[in-house]
Protein backbone atom coordinates (compact mmCIF):
# COMPACT_ATOMS: atom_id res chain seq x y z
CA UNK A 1 0.00 0.00 0.00
CA UNK A 2 1.15 3.52 -0.63
CA UNK A 3 0.24 6.73 0.77
CA UNK A 4 1.74 10.17 -0.05
CA UNK A 5 1.34 13.56 1.83
CA UNK A 6 1.58 17.16 1.30
CA UNK A 7 2.61 18.25 5.09
CA UNK A 8 6.11 17.22 5.72
CA UNK A 9 6.69 14.76 8.15
CA UNK A 10 2.78 13.54 7.83
CA UNK A 11 4.09 10.19 5.92
CA UNK A 12 7.29 8.89 7.96
CA UNK A 13 4.30 9.75 10.96
CA UNK A 14 1.91 7.63 9.22
CA UNK A 15 4.18 4.94 8.67
CA UNK A 16 4.82 4.59 12.16
CA UNK A 17 0.82 3.75 12.08
CA UNK A 18 1.46 1.02 9.52
CA UNK A 19 4.13 -0.77 11.14
CA UNK A 20 2.03 -1.01 14.31
CA UNK A 21 -0.93 -2.23 12.95
CA UNK A 22 1.10 -4.57 10.70
CA UNK A 23 2.67 -6.09 14.62
CA UNK A 24 -1.06 -6.13 15.88
CA UNK A 25 -2.47 -8.08 13.09
CA UNK A 26 0.33 -10.44 12.81
CA UNK A 27 -0.06 -11.42 16.33
CA UNK A 28 -3.88 -11.54 15.98
CA UNK A 29 -4.42 -12.91 12.85
CA UNK A 30 -1.27 -15.49 12.38
CA UNK A 31 -1.31 -18.69 13.65
CA UNK A 32 2.19 -21.27 13.05
CA UNK A 33 0.35 -22.82 9.76
CA UNK A 34 -0.57 -19.43 8.58
CA UNK A 35 1.59 -16.44 8.46
CA UNK A 36 -1.09 -13.83 7.28
CA UNK A 37 1.20 -10.57 7.94
CA UNK A 38 4.32 -10.21 7.94
CA UNK A 39 4.63 -6.71 5.88
CA UNK A 40 7.88 -4.07 6.30
CA UNK A 41 7.46 -0.43 5.94
CA UNK A 42 9.36 1.87 4.04
CA UNK A 43 9.12 5.68 3.97
CA UNK A 44 10.80 8.12 1.89
CA UNK A 45 11.21 11.32 3.47
CA UNK A 46 13.56 14.40 2.94
CA UNK A 47 15.32 17.20 4.95
CA UNK A 48 12.06 18.59 5.88
CA UNK A 49 10.26 15.72 7.00
CA UNK A 50 12.92 15.43 9.35
CA UNK A 51 13.02 18.85 10.46
CA UNK A 52 9.00 18.54 11.11
CA UNK A 53 7.97 17.67 14.71
CA UNK A 54 5.87 15.34 14.51
CA UNK A 55 8.92 13.44 12.92
CA UNK A 56 10.66 13.49 15.96
CA UNK A 57 7.46 12.44 17.70
CA UNK A 58 6.94 9.37 15.38
CA UNK A 59 10.45 8.20 15.58
CA UNK A 60 10.64 8.47 19.26
CA UNK A 61 7.50 6.62 19.37
CA UNK A 62 9.08 3.90 16.77
CA UNK A 63 12.13 3.24 18.97
CA UNK A 64 10.77 3.05 21.80
CA UNK A 65 8.22 0.03 20.37
CA UNK A 66 10.95 -1.52 18.74
CA UNK A 67 9.69 -1.57 15.18
CA UNK A 68 11.75 -3.74 13.49
CA UNK A 69 10.07 -4.01 10.91
CA UNK A 70 10.19 -0.13 9.95
CA UNK A 71 12.64 1.41 7.81
CA UNK A 72 13.00 5.27 6.71
CA UNK A 73 15.11 6.24 3.61
CA UNK A 74 16.24 9.71 4.33
CA UNK A 75 17.06 11.60 1.13
CA UNK A 76 19.84 13.66 2.64
CA UNK A 77 20.26 16.45 -0.13
CA UNK A 78 21.01 18.72 2.35
CA UNK A 79 18.46 21.38 0.08
CA UNK A 80 14.75 22.64 1.08
CA UNK A 81 13.34 25.54 -0.76
CA UNK A 82 15.08 28.98 0.81
CA UNK A 83 18.51 27.21 0.08
CA UNK A 84 20.95 24.86 2.38
CA UNK A 85 19.94 23.29 4.92
CA UNK A 86 22.79 25.23 6.67
CA UNK A 87 19.93 27.97 7.32
CA UNK A 88 17.95 26.58 10.27
CA UNK A 89 19.09 22.82 10.46
CA UNK A 90 22.12 21.51 12.10
CA UNK A 91 21.18 18.56 13.80
CA UNK A 92 23.42 15.76 13.71
CA UNK A 93 20.23 13.20 12.31
CA UNK A 94 22.24 9.98 12.92
CA UNK A 95 22.59 10.84 16.52
CA UNK A 96 19.47 11.81 17.17
CA UNK A 97 17.89 8.41 15.63
CA UNK A 98 20.16 6.49 17.96
CA UNK A 99 19.25 8.14 20.47
CA UNK A 100 15.55 7.55 19.61
CA UNK A 101 16.89 3.62 19.57
CA UNK A 102 17.50 3.20 15.99
CA UNK A 103 19.50 1.34 13.47
CA UNK A 104 21.88 3.70 11.62
CA UNK A 105 23.13 3.37 8.67
CA UNK A 106 24.45 5.70 5.48
CA UNK A 107 24.83 5.54 2.01
CA UNK A 108 27.82 8.12 0.91
CA UNK A 109 26.34 8.29 -2.58
CA UNK A 110 22.39 7.68 -4.11
CA UNK A 111 23.84 6.26 -7.31
CA UNK A 112 25.80 3.60 -5.42
CA UNK A 113 23.14 1.17 -5.84
CA UNK A 114 25.67 -1.93 -3.96
CA UNK A 115 25.77 0.35 -0.73
CA UNK A 116 21.43 0.92 -0.79
CA UNK A 117 21.70 -2.85 -1.33
CA UNK A 118 23.48 -3.50 1.54
CA UNK A 119 21.74 -0.82 3.52
CA UNK A 120 18.23 -2.85 2.97
CA UNK A 121 19.71 -6.03 3.79
CA UNK A 122 21.34 -4.57 7.29
CA UNK A 123 17.06 -3.35 7.56
CA UNK A 124 16.20 -6.72 7.04
CA UNK A 125 18.74 -8.20 9.21
CA UNK A 126 17.74 -5.79 12.39
CA UNK A 127 15.84 -7.08 14.41
CA UNK A 128 15.27 -5.27 17.63
CA UNK A 129 15.01 -1.43 15.98
CA UNK A 130 13.84 0.49 13.43
CA UNK A 131 16.22 1.28 10.60
CA UNK A 132 16.98 4.58 9.52
CA UNK A 133 18.84 4.74 6.04
CA UNK A 134 20.56 8.28 5.54
CA UNK A 135 21.31 8.50 1.77
CA UNK A 136 23.77 11.09 0.55
CA UNK A 137 22.25 12.70 -2.53
CA UNK A 138 22.17 15.85 -4.83
CA UNK A 139 19.38 17.16 -5.76
CA UNK A 140 19.03 17.85 -9.68
CA UNK A 141 21.93 15.26 -10.04
CA UNK A 142 23.81 15.77 -12.98
CA UNK A 143 22.03 19.14 -14.07
CA UNK A 144 25.43 21.35 -14.09
CA UNK A 145 24.05 24.69 -12.78
CA UNK A 146 20.84 23.21 -10.83
CA UNK A 147 22.70 20.57 -9.14
CA UNK A 148 22.61 21.31 -5.06
CA UNK A 149 20.26 24.18 -5.70
CA UNK A 150 17.22 25.01 -4.06
CA UNK A 151 15.89 26.14 -7.48
CA UNK A 152 15.95 23.16 -8.23
CA UNK A 153 13.41 21.96 -5.82
CA UNK A 154 11.37 24.96 -6.90
CA UNK A 155 11.46 25.65 -10.45
CA UNK A 156 11.29 23.26 -14.00
CA UNK A 157 15.11 23.27 -15.10
CA UNK A 158 14.04 24.20 -18.34
CA UNK A 159 15.15 23.24 -21.92
CA UNK A 160 18.23 23.87 -21.72
CA UNK A 161 19.51 22.73 -18.03
CA UNK A 162 17.06 19.51 -19.38
CA UNK A 163 19.36 19.27 -22.41
CA UNK A 164 22.88 19.61 -20.44
CA UNK A 165 21.52 17.17 -17.67
CA UNK A 166 20.40 14.19 -20.53
CA UNK A 167 23.79 14.29 -21.69
CA UNK A 168 25.63 14.10 -17.84
CA UNK A 169 23.26 11.13 -18.26
CA UNK A 170 24.52 9.87 -21.52
CA UNK A 171 20.93 9.74 -22.41
CA UNK A 172 19.72 10.87 -25.92
CA UNK A 173 19.51 14.59 -25.93
CA UNK A 174 16.39 15.61 -27.99
CA UNK A 175 14.27 12.02 -26.74
CA UNK A 176 10.88 13.20 -24.82
CA UNK A 177 9.15 11.53 -22.68
CA UNK A 178 11.38 8.64 -23.46
CA UNK A 179 11.20 5.01 -21.45
CA UNK A 180 14.11 2.86 -22.61
CA UNK A 181 13.53 -0.59 -23.64
CA UNK A 182 13.81 -2.67 -20.61
CA UNK A 183 12.48 -0.39 -18.34
CA UNK A 184 8.54 -1.64 -19.16
CA UNK A 185 9.46 -5.09 -18.77
CA UNK A 186 10.84 -4.72 -15.94
CA UNK A 187 8.30 -3.13 -14.46
CA UNK A 188 5.69 -5.27 -15.77
CA UNK A 189 7.71 -8.21 -14.11
CA UNK A 190 8.01 -6.45 -10.81
CA UNK A 191 5.26 -4.42 -9.84
CA UNK A 192 2.93 -6.52 -12.10
CA UNK A 193 3.94 -10.35 -12.47
CA UNK A 194 5.54 -10.41 -9.83
CA UNK A 195 3.16 -8.39 -7.31
CA UNK A 196 0.53 -10.49 -8.92
CA UNK A 197 2.04 -13.69 -8.31
CA UNK A 198 2.42 -12.54 -4.38
CA UNK A 199 -1.29 -11.97 -4.51
CA UNK A 200 -2.36 -14.57 -6.03
CA UNK A 201 -0.36 -16.44 -3.36
CA UNK A 202 -2.18 -14.45 -0.46
CA UNK A 203 -5.42 -14.78 -1.55
CA UNK A 204 -4.94 -18.78 -1.68
CA UNK A 205 -3.78 -18.61 1.86
CA UNK A 206 -6.50 -16.64 3.00
CA UNK A 207 -9.03 -19.21 1.58
CA UNK A 208 -7.23 -22.44 3.10
CA UNK A 209 -7.34 -20.16 6.19
CA UNK A 210 -11.09 -19.90 6.13
CA UNK A 211 -11.35 -23.44 5.78
CA UNK A 212 -8.61 -23.67 9.14
CA UNK A 213 -9.99 -20.76 11.07
CA UNK A 214 -13.41 -19.65 9.90
CA UNK A 215 -13.93 -17.07 12.19
CA UNK A 216 -10.76 -15.57 12.15
CA UNK A 217 -10.88 -15.82 8.39
CA UNK A 218 -14.69 -13.70 8.93
CA UNK A 219 -13.00 -11.12 11.04
CA UNK A 220 -10.38 -10.29 8.31
CA UNK A 221 -12.59 -9.73 5.69
CA UNK A 222 -14.78 -7.92 7.50
CA UNK A 223 -12.21 -5.70 9.09
CA UNK A 224 -10.56 -5.18 5.41
CA UNK A 225 -14.07 -4.72 4.28
CA UNK A 226 -14.77 -1.90 7.06
CA UNK A 227 -17.86 -4.26 7.84
CA UNK A 228 -18.72 -4.67 11.67
CA UNK A 229 -19.14 -8.76 13.24
CA UNK A 230 -22.40 -10.00 13.83
CA UNK A 231 -23.99 -8.77 16.78
CA UNK A 232 -21.60 -5.94 17.24
CA UNK A 233 -23.83 -3.63 19.42
CA UNK A 234 -26.01 -6.45 21.32
CA UNK A 235 -24.00 -5.01 24.64
CA UNK A 236 -24.61 -1.49 23.96
CA UNK A 237 -26.29 -0.37 27.33
CA UNK A 238 -29.14 1.94 28.03
CA UNK A 239 -29.00 4.11 31.17
CA UNK A 240 -31.97 4.62 33.26
CA UNK A 241 -32.93 8.30 34.16
CA UNK A 242 -30.70 9.82 36.64
CA UNK A 243 -30.54 13.43 37.95
CA UNK A 244 -27.25 13.23 38.90
CA UNK A 245 -26.08 11.33 35.76
CA UNK A 246 -22.59 10.31 34.03
CA UNK A 247 -20.06 12.46 32.43
CA UNK A 248 -20.22 11.64 29.04
CA UNK A 249 -16.25 10.77 28.91
CA UNK A 250 -17.74 8.24 31.40
CA UNK A 251 -20.84 6.80 29.37
CA UNK A 252 -18.45 7.08 26.66
CA UNK A 253 -16.15 4.78 28.44
CA UNK A 254 -18.39 2.06 29.15
CA UNK A 255 -19.49 2.02 25.74
CA UNK A 256 -17.00 1.77 23.55
CA UNK A 257 -15.80 -1.32 25.49
CA UNK A 258 -19.21 -2.64 25.22
CA UNK A 259 -18.27 -2.08 21.67
CA UNK A 260 -14.85 -3.38 21.78
CA UNK A 261 -15.79 -6.59 23.26
CA UNK A 262 -17.23 -7.58 19.65
CA UNK A 263 -15.06 -5.77 17.80
CA UNK A 264 -11.29 -7.05 18.21
CA UNK A 265 -10.16 -4.76 15.41
CA UNK A 266 -11.27 -1.76 17.81
CA UNK A 267 -8.55 -0.48 19.39
CA UNK A 268 -6.70 3.42 20.58
CA UNK A 269 -5.39 5.29 23.33
CA UNK A 270 -4.60 8.56 24.51
CA UNK A 271 -1.91 10.97 24.32
CA UNK A 272 -0.98 10.29 28.45
CA UNK A 273 -4.88 10.98 29.31
CA UNK A 274 -6.43 7.59 29.24
CA UNK A 275 -7.52 8.11 33.16
CA UNK A 276 -8.97 11.25 32.38
CA UNK A 277 -10.17 10.34 29.07
CA UNK A 278 -11.91 7.38 30.36
CA UNK A 279 -10.89 5.03 26.57
CA UNK A 280 -8.92 1.97 28.38
CA UNK A 281 -10.03 -0.95 27.42
CA UNK A 282 -10.78 -3.09 30.38
CA UNK A 283 -11.75 -5.97 28.60
CA UNK A 284 -10.59 -9.60 30.12
CA UNK A 285 -7.56 -10.60 28.50
CA UNK A 286 -7.13 -7.01 26.69
CA UNK A 287 -3.56 -5.82 27.13
CA UNK A 288 -1.30 -2.80 26.73
CA UNK A 289 0.22 -2.86 23.12
CA UNK A 290 4.27 -2.53 23.45
CA UNK A 291 7.27 -4.37 22.25
CA UNK A 292 6.82 -7.01 23.98
CA UNK A 293 2.94 -7.60 23.96
CA UNK A 294 1.70 -7.32 20.09
CA UNK A 295 -1.24 -8.21 20.62
CA UNK A 296 -2.16 -5.70 23.14
CA UNK A 297 -5.11 -3.30 22.18
CA UNK A 298 -4.63 -0.64 24.36
CA UNK A 299 -1.91 1.73 22.95
CA UNK A 300 -0.04 4.61 24.48
CA UNK A 301 1.32 7.36 22.53
CA UNK A 302 2.98 9.24 25.05
CA UNK A 303 2.93 12.90 24.88
CA UNK A 304 2.61 13.34 21.24
CA UNK A 305 -0.94 14.39 19.80
CA UNK A 306 0.76 15.01 16.75
CA UNK A 307 1.98 11.97 16.01
CA UNK A 308 -0.78 9.75 17.54
CA UNK A 309 -3.13 11.31 15.10
CA UNK A 310 -0.70 10.64 11.74
CA UNK A 311 -0.61 6.98 13.60
CA UNK A 312 -4.11 6.82 13.75
CA UNK A 313 -4.19 7.77 10.05
CA UNK A 314 -1.34 5.20 9.71
CA UNK A 315 -3.65 2.16 11.48
CA UNK A 316 -7.20 3.72 9.69
CA UNK A 317 -4.91 2.69 6.34
CA UNK A 318 -4.59 -0.84 7.25
CA UNK A 319 -7.85 -1.16 8.38
CA UNK A 320 -7.86 -1.04 12.36
CA UNK A 321 -10.61 0.99 13.41
CA UNK A 322 -8.59 3.46 15.54
CA UNK A 323 -9.30 6.35 18.22
CA UNK A 324 -7.26 8.36 19.98
CA UNK A 325 -8.45 10.67 22.81
CA UNK A 326 -6.58 13.91 24.43
CA UNK A 327 -8.93 16.68 26.04
CA UNK A 328 -10.75 18.79 23.47
CA UNK A 329 -8.01 22.11 23.93
CA UNK A 330 -5.57 19.36 22.23
CA UNK A 331 -7.58 18.35 19.44
CA UNK A 332 -5.26 21.51 18.17
CA UNK A 333 -2.12 19.33 18.46
CA UNK A 334 -3.63 16.85 16.24
CA UNK A 335 -5.18 18.72 13.87
CA UNK A 336 -2.75 18.52 10.65
CA UNK A 337 -3.37 14.62 11.22
CA UNK A 338 -7.29 15.14 11.59
CA UNK A 339 -7.42 17.27 8.67
CA UNK A 340 -5.86 14.58 6.51
CA UNK A 341 -8.39 12.05 8.12
CA UNK A 342 -11.06 14.09 6.84
CA UNK A 343 -9.31 14.21 3.02
CA UNK A 344 -7.84 10.63 2.95
CA UNK A 345 -11.41 9.28 4.11
CA UNK A 346 -10.36 7.40 7.22
CA UNK A 347 -12.75 6.67 9.81
CA UNK A 348 -10.54 7.52 12.86
CA UNK A 349 -12.55 8.43 16.02
CA UNK A 350 -10.81 11.27 17.80
CA UNK A 351 -11.72 11.35 21.70
CA UNK A 352 -11.98 15.06 22.74
CA UNK A 353 -12.92 15.33 26.47
CA UNK A 354 -12.86 18.00 28.95
CA UNK A 355 -14.77 19.87 26.71
CA UNK A 356 -15.75 23.27 27.81
CA UNK A 357 -14.95 25.70 31.00
CA UNK A 358 -16.75 22.69 32.72
CA UNK A 359 -12.98 21.97 33.16
CA UNK A 360 -12.84 24.45 36.16
CA UNK A 361 -9.91 25.66 38.20
CA UNK A 362 -7.52 24.07 35.30
CA UNK A 363 -8.43 27.47 33.61
CA UNK A 364 -8.15 29.12 30.78
CA UNK A 365 -5.17 27.07 29.36
CA UNK A 366 -7.18 24.30 29.44
CA UNK A 367 -10.65 25.41 28.49
CA UNK A 368 -11.34 25.26 24.69
CA UNK A 369 -13.13 27.99 23.34
CA UNK A 370 -12.20 27.95 19.48
CA UNK A 371 -11.93 23.97 19.15
CA UNK A 372 -15.42 23.38 18.44
CA UNK A 373 -15.49 25.81 15.61
CA UNK A 374 -12.68 24.89 13.73
CA UNK A 375 -13.05 21.72 14.28
CA UNK A 376 -16.52 22.11 12.37
CA UNK A 377 -14.80 23.96 9.63
CA UNK A 378 -13.02 20.81 8.29
CA UNK A 379 -14.84 19.54 5.45
CA UNK A 380 -15.77 15.58 6.03
CA UNK A 381 -15.21 15.54 9.61
CA UNK A 382 -18.39 14.31 11.53
CA UNK A 383 -18.34 16.40 14.96
CA UNK A 384 -20.82 15.18 17.61
CA UNK A 385 -21.08 16.54 21.00
CA UNK A 386 -23.59 14.16 22.82
CA UNK A 387 -26.13 15.62 25.89
CA UNK A 388 -26.44 13.00 27.87
CA UNK A 389 -25.14 9.12 28.63
CA UNK A 390 -28.06 7.98 26.03
CA UNK A 391 -26.87 10.03 23.35
CA UNK A 392 -23.55 8.99 24.15
CA UNK A 393 -25.09 5.36 23.15
CA UNK A 394 -26.34 6.97 19.93
CA UNK A 395 -23.41 8.11 18.96
CA UNK A 396 -21.01 5.59 19.52
CA UNK A 397 -23.95 3.47 17.42
CA UNK A 398 -23.76 5.92 14.32
CA UNK A 399 -19.75 5.66 14.56
CA UNK A 400 -18.99 2.31 14.20
CA UNK A 401 -21.10 2.53 11.00
CA UNK A 402 -19.31 5.01 9.06
CA UNK A 403 -16.62 3.59 6.72
CA UNK A 404 -15.17 6.98 5.46
CA UNK A 405 -15.37 9.27 7.37
CA UNK A 406 -13.32 10.99 10.58
CA UNK A 407 -15.43 11.56 14.14
CA UNK A 408 -14.84 14.15 16.66
CA UNK A 409 -16.37 12.91 19.66
CA UNK A 410 -16.59 15.34 22.21
CA UNK A 411 -17.15 14.48 25.93
CA UNK A 412 -17.98 16.28 29.35
CA UNK A 413 -15.55 15.62 32.11
CA UNK A 414 -18.38 16.99 34.46
CA UNK A 415 -21.54 14.70 35.72
CA UNK A 416 -24.70 15.36 33.12
CA UNK A 417 -28.57 14.29 34.04
CA UNK A 418 -29.51 10.94 32.46
CA UNK A 419 -32.86 12.35 30.94
CA UNK A 420 -36.21 10.58 31.33
CA UNK A 421 -36.29 9.49 27.80
CA UNK A 422 -40.00 8.40 28.73
CA UNK A 423 -40.78 12.29 29.43
CA UNK A 424 -38.29 13.78 26.75
CA UNK A 425 -37.71 12.38 22.84
CA UNK A 426 -35.61 9.11 22.40
CA UNK A 427 -31.86 9.18 22.03
CA UNK A 428 -32.01 7.63 18.51
CA UNK A 429 -32.62 11.06 17.39
CA UNK A 430 -28.85 11.65 17.39
CA UNK A 431 -28.42 9.96 13.90
CA UNK A 432 -30.17 12.47 12.16
CA UNK A 433 -28.13 15.46 13.93
CA UNK A 434 -30.42 17.21 15.91
CA UNK A 435 -34.41 16.21 17.04
CA UNK A 436 -36.64 18.09 18.79
CA UNK A 437 -36.01 17.22 22.66
CA UNK A 438 -38.58 18.63 24.59
CA UNK A 439 -42.11 20.83 22.27
CA UNK A 440 -44.80 22.61 23.33
CA UNK A 441 -47.57 20.79 23.54
CA UNK A 442 -49.00 21.47 20.44
CA UNK A 443 -45.76 20.84 18.32
CA UNK A 444 -46.42 25.07 18.18
CA UNK A 445 -43.56 26.51 19.75
CA UNK A 446 -42.99 30.33 20.02
CA UNK A 447 -39.43 30.30 20.76
CA UNK A 448 -36.26 27.31 19.92
CA UNK A 449 -33.68 26.58 22.35
CA UNK A 450 -31.24 24.73 20.23
CA UNK A 451 -27.89 23.20 22.49
CA UNK A 452 -25.22 20.66 22.11
CA UNK A 453 -23.80 18.68 24.68
CA UNK A 454 -23.76 19.90 28.53
CA UNK A 455 -25.88 22.70 27.78
CA UNK A 456 -29.25 20.48 26.44
CA UNK A 457 -30.33 19.44 30.06
CA UNK A 458 -29.75 23.80 30.53
CA UNK A 459 -32.10 24.20 28.17
CA UNK A 460 -34.43 21.57 29.44
CA UNK A 461 -34.74 23.55 32.85
CA UNK A 462 -35.30 26.63 31.04
CA UNK A 463 -38.18 24.74 29.02
CA UNK A 464 -39.72 23.88 32.38
CA UNK A 465 -39.46 27.34 34.07
CA UNK A 466 -41.10 28.60 30.73
CA UNK A 467 -43.39 25.96 30.38
CA UNK A 468 -44.34 26.79 33.83
CA UNK A 469 -44.59 30.68 33.16
CA UNK A 470 -47.05 29.58 29.82
CA UNK A 471 -44.67 30.36 27.45
CA UNK A 472 -43.67 27.57 24.67
CA UNK A 473 -40.48 26.64 24.01
CA UNK A 474 -38.89 23.65 22.06
CA UNK A 475 -35.66 22.33 23.11
CA UNK A 476 -33.39 21.10 19.66
CA UNK A 477 -30.54 18.82 21.02
CA UNK A 478 -28.26 19.11 18.02
CA UNK A 479 -25.27 17.03 18.82
CA UNK A 480 -24.17 17.21 15.06
CA UNK A 481 -24.35 20.14 12.91
CA UNK A 482 -22.63 18.23 10.04
CA UNK A 483 -25.32 15.11 9.97
CA UNK A 484 -28.16 17.47 10.54
CA UNK A 485 -26.20 19.20 7.33
CA UNK A 486 -27.34 16.15 5.45
CA UNK A 487 -30.97 15.88 6.53
CA UNK A 488 -33.73 16.71 4.04
CA UNK A 489 -34.72 20.22 3.74
CA UNK A 490 -38.24 19.15 4.82
CA UNK A 491 -36.81 17.79 8.49
CA UNK A 492 -34.94 20.71 8.67
CA UNK A 493 -37.70 22.57 8.76
CA UNK A 494 -39.60 20.67 10.81
CA UNK A 495 -36.98 20.69 13.55
CA UNK A 496 -36.06 24.52 13.26
CA UNK A 497 -39.53 25.77 11.82
CA UNK A 498 -38.79 28.99 9.48
CA UNK A 499 -41.44 30.74 11.05
CA UNK A 500 -40.15 30.18 14.41
CA UNK A 501 -37.81 33.36 14.58
CA UNK A 502 -37.40 33.72 17.83
CA UNK A 503 -34.28 31.35 19.28
CA UNK A 504 -31.41 30.89 21.57
CA UNK A 505 -28.52 28.76 21.22
CA UNK A 506 -26.85 27.96 23.94
CA UNK A 507 -23.16 26.23 23.92
CA UNK A 508 -19.66 26.58 26.01
CA UNK A 509 -17.33 27.47 23.05
CA UNK A 510 -17.39 29.92 20.37
CA UNK A 511 -20.26 31.90 19.37
CA UNK A 512 -18.72 31.59 15.49
CA UNK A 513 -20.87 29.97 13.18
CA UNK A 514 -24.38 30.02 15.33
CA UNK A 515 -25.91 32.52 13.63
CA UNK A 516 -26.66 29.88 10.87
CA UNK A 517 -29.26 28.54 12.73
CA UNK A 518 -30.75 31.33 14.98
CA UNK A 519 -30.22 33.67 12.34
CA UNK A 520 -29.46 37.67 12.75
CA UNK A 521 -32.32 38.65 15.27
CA UNK A 522 -31.22 35.04 17.48
CA UNK A 523 -28.69 35.14 20.51
CA UNK A 524 -26.28 32.94 21.11
CA UNK A 525 -25.19 32.52 24.56
CA UNK A 526 -21.69 31.32 24.89
CA UNK A 527 -18.11 31.90 25.13
CA UNK A 528 -16.62 35.41 23.53
CA UNK A 529 -13.65 35.78 25.50
CA UNK A 530 -11.35 32.89 27.33
CA UNK A 531 -12.57 31.11 30.08
CA UNK A 532 -11.14 31.54 33.85
CA UNK A 533 -9.93 29.76 36.64
CA UNK A 534 -12.81 29.22 39.31
CA UNK A 535 -14.96 26.21 40.37
CA UNK A 536 -17.56 25.18 37.60
CA UNK A 537 -20.59 26.55 39.08
CA UNK A 538 -19.18 30.31 39.39
CA UNK A 539 -17.63 30.02 35.45
CA UNK A 540 -21.28 28.68 34.92
CA UNK A 541 -22.93 31.81 36.46
CA UNK A 542 -20.36 34.08 35.43
CA UNK A 543 -20.55 33.63 31.61
CA UNK A 544 -24.36 33.08 31.70
CA UNK A 545 -24.95 29.08 31.48
CA UNK A 546 -27.84 29.21 33.87
CA UNK A 547 -31.31 27.92 33.47
CA UNK A 548 -32.23 32.00 34.62
CA UNK A 549 -30.03 33.36 31.48
CA UNK A 550 -31.83 31.65 29.25
CA UNK A 551 -34.82 31.96 30.06
CA UNK A 552 -34.38 35.74 30.40
CA UNK A 553 -32.74 35.20 26.57
CA UNK A 554 -36.05 33.18 25.95
CA UNK A 555 -38.13 36.17 26.43
CA UNK A 556 -36.57 38.70 24.94
CA UNK A 557 -36.45 36.79 21.95
CA UNK A 558 -40.27 35.88 22.17
CA UNK A 559 -41.19 39.90 23.07
CA UNK A 560 -38.61 41.17 20.23
CA UNK A 561 -40.87 39.01 17.73
CA UNK A 562 -44.20 40.55 19.17
C1 LIG B 1 4.15 21.15 6.82
C2 LIG B 1 4.69 21.74 5.56
N1 LIG B 1 5.33 22.93 5.62
C3 LIG B 1 5.79 23.50 4.50
C4 LIG B 1 5.64 22.90 3.29
C5 LIG B 1 6.11 23.59 2.03
N2 LIG B 1 7.26 22.86 1.45
C6 LIG B 1 7.09 22.01 0.43
S1 LIG B 1 8.53 21.26 0.00
C7 LIG B 1 9.40 22.11 1.16
C8 LIG B 1 10.88 21.87 1.30
C9 LIG B 1 11.16 20.43 1.45
O1 LIG B 1 12.51 20.18 1.47
P1 LIG B 1 13.02 18.70 1.43
O2 LIG B 1 12.16 17.85 2.30
O3 LIG B 1 14.47 18.73 1.74
O4 LIG B 1 12.74 18.23 -0.05
P2 LIG B 1 13.71 18.44 -1.32
O5 LIG B 1 13.59 19.87 -1.75
O6 LIG B 1 15.07 18.10 -0.89
O7 LIG B 1 13.16 17.51 -2.33
C10 LIG B 1 8.56 22.95 1.88
C11 LIG B 1 9.02 23.84 2.96
C12 LIG B 1 4.96 21.66 3.26
N3 LIG B 1 4.73 20.99 2.14
N4 LIG B 1 4.53 21.10 4.42
MG1 LIG C 1 16.13 18.36 0.79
Amino acid sequence: METTTGPLGQGVAVSVGMAIAGRWMASHFNRPDFEMFNYDVYALCGDGDLMEGVSHEAASLAGHLKLSHLCWIYDNNKITIEGHTELAFSDDVATRFLGYGWNVTRVGDANDLDMLERAFKTFKNTPDRPTLIIVDSHIAYGAPHKQDTSAAHGEPLGEEEIRLAKRHYGWPEEAKLLVPEGVREHFQMMLGQRGRTLRDLWMARFHDNKARYPELADQLYKMQHRQLPEGWEKDLPTFAPDPRGIASRDSSGRVLNAIAQHVPWLMGGSADLTPSTKTRLTLEGVGDFSAEQEGGRNLHFGIREHAMGSILNGMSHCKIRPYGSTFLIFSDYCRPAIRLSALMELPVIYIFTHDSIGVGEDGPTHQPVEQLASLRAIPGLITLRPADANEVVEAWRLIMQLRYEPVALVLTRQPLPTLDRSKYAPASGVARGAYVLADADDGQPDVLLLATGSEAWLCIEAYEQLRAEGIKARVVSMPSWELFERQSQDYRDSIIPPRVTARVSVEQASTLGWTRYVGWTGESIGMKTFGASAPLKALQTKFGFTPERIVAAAKAQVAKVR
